[in-house]
């Protein structure tokens, strides 16, 4: 039993050392630019009547998830996702949802590039961004 125990406490520093020994051995690889919207996943907060962001990018025809928290309690917030400001072609609209509250939406992205519309439905007027797919 003592035996095995302490075969299982050097698994960890067998772990850290090959680590180490792969970091040495490989040339420093080019920093890839992270985006700012964290990728296709990305997480949107409504809190104070505002969005967190007023510009969400994603990939061309991506499976887009996003995690979206409304902060506000008592207030439904979306995100409606159109074809332009005009908000007469929806290209996806998620549930309204009453905070405090999360939901998750997931569409597929245009798969045209471009500079597309978001908004909450509720709050039109305050509550909108660019939606942009490259
Ligand atoms: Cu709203």
């Amino acid at each position: 039993m003592h035996h095995k125990r302490s075969m299982f406490a050097l698994i960890p520093l067998v772990i850290l050392v090959a680590f180490f020994a792969g970091c040495a051995s490989k040339t420093t690889p080019t920093p890839v630019p992270v985006p700012l919207t964290g990728g296709n996943n990305i997480t949107v907060t409504a809190a104070g009547m505002a969005f967190d962001t007023n510009s969400i990018t994603v990939s061309a025809g991506a499976h887009v998830t996003i995690t979206f928290q409304n902060k506000d309690s008592g207030i439904p917030h979306n995100m409606a996702f159109y074809t332009s400001a005009a908000a007469t072609t929806i290209i996806y609209q998620g549930a309204r949802t009453t905070g405090v509250s999360t939901v998750t939406y997931t569409f597929d992205a245009p798969t045209a590039p471009g500079t597309y519309f978001f908004r909450c439905d509720v709050h039109p007027a305050t509550m909108t961004g660019d939606f942009i797919v490259q």
